[in-house]
Formats: C-alpha cells, structure tokens, sequence
C-alpha cells in the first residue's frame, strides 16, 4: 500500500446534505483532492466498521448520472479502490447507474455499498452545474446519518490518501470483467440489466405492453436529458412496446442540454404543456387532444413527476392513490401485502386517510429517503413518498422514478380493464376525482425560496421557532386565524436514533399546515421551502357530484390562496427574503 500514498490536508465543507455531498462543479475542480478527500474518508470508515472475514471479499458498487466530471471521478474512484484493498468494483458501462438501479445493484450483487456520482435534481455542466456524491450501504439505501458523520469526521483530520496511479485507465465502454494486479479487478456491467429484471418480478409487464400498445393509449415521457433515458428506451419501447417517439429528452448528455433535471411544473414546463397541466391561467385547457398520461424523471432517475390530460398530480397525492391500488394493481404487492406505509412530514397527509380506513400504520418521517430504510428492512412499511416527487416501495431501498411511472400505468390498466369493452381508458383526472371524492382531498402547494442570504434564512427559522409551544391567534382577510406551533423532531423506531429541528409547523384549528424548512441539497446560499396543505372533507352521501366537484376539484392556487396571502403577511416573508415571489411553486 505504502508506494500509493498520496500526501493531503482536510477540506472544509465536505459535509453531507439531506442526500449526498454537493457542490458546484467549478469548487470541485479548483479544489485539489476534493474527490480523493472524501472517498479516503468513506473507505477509511468503512474498513473500522468492517471485520476480517468481510475486508476479504470487499465488493463496491460504482455508477452515476452521467453528469460533467463524472468520468474523471470514476477513474480516481477506481484508482483509490485499487490501493485502498478493494477487491472488486462493478461499475455501470460509460458510468451509468441511476440510483435505484444502483439500490437494486447492491442487493443483486450483494454488495458492500456503492458509490453514486450524481447531485441528483441539481444541474450540470462545467459552468453552472453541481456536482456530488452519494454512499449506499449494504441494503441498497442511502447512509445514515450515523456514517455520514463519521464521514465528514475523516474529511477533518485526513492527512493521507490511496490512489494506484500506475494502473492503465478502465475502459468503461464496454461491458465485461477487466482485471487489474494485486487481486482487485473491475467488472463492467449493463446499467439496466439487474434493475429491469427485478421490475419483471414487481409487475405485470406482459399486461402492461398490452396496455401501452393500444391504439387509443399514448403517453410521453421525458428523460429531462439525464440518466433516465437509457432505462426508458429499454424498458418502454424495448420491453413494454411503446412508440419510440412516446419518449422526449432521453438522450443522457454532461450537461442535461441545459435543463434542469428536475421534474416540477417550473422545470419540466415543456412536457406541462404538451400534456396541458400548467396552472390554468397559463394554458388553454381544451383546444387539443392531449396525451392520456405523462410522466418526468429528475437527473439520477428516483424522482417522478405525474401527468393526465389536463392534469397534474401531486406527488402527495400520487402516493396515496398508489398505495389505494398497489395490492389489485401490483403483483409484488400480492406477495408483500401492506402492513404500512411512510411519508416525510412535509409530504400532505392524503397517504394517512388511505392507511388509515385500511388499518395499515402510517409513519411520518424526516425529509429524505434515508429515515424510510429502516422501516423498510423492519417490515413495517411497503409503500413510501415524498412530496418532493419520490416515491418507491422495498422492491429497493431508493425512490424510483421509473417504478412509479409503471405504478400508474398499471393503475390505468387495471381500471380500463373493468371498463366496458370498446370503452376508450379512464382518465388521469377519473381516478383522481374519485379518489378526492372517497377521501377528500389535500389541496398542497410548495413554495421555494432558492438561494436566498443564508443570514436572512437564518434569521427567519429563528423568529419563526420563537413561537414554538404557543399558540397563536391573528387577523387575516377572513377573520381571525388560530394555530399552534411547533418543530418537527423524531426518533426511530427501529433503532431509537433521533433527528431535531426536521422543520418548523403552524398548525391551524381547521386542519390546515404550513411547515417551514431549509433544503439540505443546495451547492450555495440558503432555500428556503414553504409546504402549504389544506383539506377538504369527501364528497358527503347526499351531495351532488357536482357540488362535490366545486370543492374538491378546483385551481389548487385558488384553493390555496388565502392561505398563501396569510402566511405571506403574518411572516413578512417577503421582506424578510429580499424577494417579491417564490422561485418555484410545485
Ligand atoms: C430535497 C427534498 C427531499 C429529497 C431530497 C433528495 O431535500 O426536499 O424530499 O429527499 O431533496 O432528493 P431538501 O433538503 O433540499 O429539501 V434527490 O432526488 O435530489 O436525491
Ligand atoms: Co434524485
């Protein structure tokens, strides 16, 4: 080992967010070590945590979504691994592997952990783009905290690193095992070969290309230029039969040509308007025929977005309906019946009404995926989202884009298929209405305020934590508006760890939440999220459906928008931000 030690000094900053470490591309390159920093603090704990039996057969994962620097990150990943006493990285071919194919990875392979090289939602490219890094353990989720930690502990004192730079470079570009001296090799594989065979075990996907090949189906699904595109083609249009031209964006480029791969209303607008679901004001609603269905993934492929004709869903509302249907409409879910489900705190409480008159135990969570994976391997929850566009089951120990997108088409199937023959499919806006009309509805809106001065983002969760325990009475536009308030904390329990200040709640006497939060993922500045819900009771026996529909079925920003106004004023959010709007409203 001794002849690739390299010498270093700590970084600061090296900490991990809400999913990974993050920053701009252009701070990751003017940093020497920035790469090498981190992953000798990543094998560094690893190696205390593992015993001698496991250190002899040390299997890492390795993949990312293709954004700038990624290839070079590879290269000294698979360096470092090679003198750090690694004996094996499967890494996808070219470096792709979005990350639930990398949850499914792990699990297939039985692997340690891998390593994702992705800043997931953010942007890429070497002038404006993010870049970052995400370790998954053993089950196939995202570290804990406990390890991140740790992590970020090594990256304190690190005064050496391990890097092999007498090894030719790896071809990535094709599949097959590459080996390399001193019993450590390489072994290059197709990045969607493992994940598409276990989305054969979790769905029907013989009915599903039944489905997807009517005439009277079409839908569009937009890869936003990031890993996704090579999954969709071959899941789709490969296996499932779809039109090829069913699919926009899915062509992965360093830079996502420039999108932001996040798959919102704000930056997926495009696929909005070819489905018609941008807020009504922006859009004529009815001047052509839409696609049935429309689905977006973000730039690692574990967000989903969900579009119908004239419609867009929340995603706190998608995993709801998911959930109403997972157990007619998924056959993994006929074998791993729910006993369970889990949402973040933010997410609106639709999920709990359908847990709820089923009997299933609903777990609210901090924000993130990693709080779900406990609850996961205890078998206390199948079925899990967030209102930030993730959704996924155990099938992985990620969110999963993709999955969703076949969650909803194997609703649409199984709906249609009831429908009398010659009928054309129910609509996105069918299912919805009637799920809104069972069990009412959450009108939901998220209000980000992005890059704002950290000092004022500081100072507003401070003010707003001043009223933490009391109760608050204030004059709005409707009279007076009483709510409590209080700061969200929890503690596992499946392994008693804990998590504070998840995010700051005024709790209104007629149900209604705003919960106040800063965003963990962001490379610079502070955001700040604003998560509005509001509820609106079911359709009552003696109601007409249309009368129910004036309630339950109207503009959620009009829905929303006392609320909205109150909050704005009782807050001066405004003022306090130096702004005059939200940047995105989802
Ligand atoms: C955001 C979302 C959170 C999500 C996280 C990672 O975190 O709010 O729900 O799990 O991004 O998603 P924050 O701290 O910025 O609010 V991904 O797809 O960027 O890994
Ligand atoms: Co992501």
């Amino acid at each position: 080992q001794h002849q690739y030690r390299k010498a270093t000094a700590p970084i600061a900053g090296q900490k991990t967010g809400t999913s990974g470490l993050r920053k701009t591309v252009q701070e990751v390159q003017r940093t020497p070590n920035f790469v090498e920093n981190w992953i000798q603090a990543l094998f560094n704990v690893l190696s205390e945590s593992r015993d001698a039996a496991s250190a002899a057969a040390c299997v890492l994962c390795l993949g990312g979504d293709g954004r700038y620097f990624n290839r070079e990150a590879c290269d000294v990943i698979i360096r470092m691994a090679a003198a750090n006493g690694v004996n094996k990285i499967i890494v996808g071919r070219d470096g792709i592997m979005s990350t639930p194919a990398m949850s499914a990875l792990i699990r297939a392979r039985k692997a340690a952990g891998g390593i994702i090289l992705t800043a997931s939602h953010n942007p890429g490219g070497p002038e404006h783009g993010d870049w970052g890094i995400k370790y998954n353990i053993q089950s196939g989720g995202p570290a804990t905290e406990a390890l991140t930690d740790k992590i970020f502990a090594e990256t304190l004192s690190i005064t050496e690193f391990y890097l092999n730079d007498r090894m030719e470079p790896t071809d990535l570009s094709c599949v097959g095992t590459k080996h390399c001296d001193d019993g450590f090799c390489v072994e290059v594989v197709d990045p969607v070969h493992e994940y598409a065979k276990l989305l054969e075990t979790v769905f029907d996907m013989n009915r599903l290309a039944a489905f997807v090949q009517r005439p009277d189906f079409s839908f569009v699904y937009d890869g936003m230029n990031a890993v996704s595109g090579e999954y969709a083609y071959r899941v789709f249009v490969g296996r499932l039969g779809a039109p090829a031209d069913s699919l926009r964006n899915c062509k992965c480029l360093e830079d996502f040509g420039g999108i932001h791969p996040d798959p919102n209303l704000t930056y997926a607008a495009d696929l909005a308007r070819i489905l018609g679901a941008l807020p009504s004001g922006s859009e004529d609603r009815c001047s052509e025929k839409r696609p049935d269905f429309g689905a977006a993934s973000d730039g690692d492929g574990d967000r989903n977005m969900i579009l119908g004709a004239n419609l867009f869903v929340s995603p706190s509302d998608s995993v709801a309906v998911i959930a109403e249907y997972a157990e007619a409409v998924i056959p993994y879910f006929q074998v791993n019946s729910i006993t369970g489900v889990a949402r973040s705190m933010p997410t609106s409480r639709a999920l709990d009404q359908v847990a709820a008159r089923r009997g299933w135990s609903c777990y609210e969570t901090p924000t993130g995926w990693k709080y779900f994976g406990n609850l996961m391997d205890a078998g206390r929850i199948a079925i899990c989202g967030e209102e930030s566009f993730g959704t996924g089951s155990t099938h992985v120990r990620e969110k999963d884009g993709l999955w969703a997108v076949l969650a909803w088409l194997s609703i649409l199937e199984y709906r249609s298929r009831s429908a009398p023959s010659g009928s054309a499919p129910v609509s996105m806006s069918q299912i919805m209405q009637e799920h809104w009309h069972k069990y009412g509805r959450h009108y939901y809106g998220r209000h980000d305020y992005e890059k704002v001065q950290s000092d004022a983002a500081d100072q507003l969760m401070a003010w707003l934590r001043s009223f933490v325990g009391s109760e608050v009475s204030a004059a709005s536009q409707e009279g007076a508006c009483n709510f409590t308030v209080d700061e969200f904390s929890y503690v596992d329990p499946v392994d008693g760890s804990s998590a504070s200040q998840q995010g700051v709640r005024l709790l209104f006497t007629d149900g209604a939440r705003v919960v106040f939060r800063l965003s963990g993922t962001g490379s610079s500045g502070a955001t700040v999220r604003v998560y509005l819900e509001r509820y609106e009771p079911p359709r009552a026996p003696n109601e007409s459906a249309s009368a129910a529909d004036s309630r339950l079925a109207r503009d959620v920003t009009v829905a929303l928008d006392p609320l909205v106004q109150f909050v704005a004023q009782w807050t001066s959010i405004h003022a306090r931000l130096c702004r005059t709007s939200p940047d995105v409203i989802t």
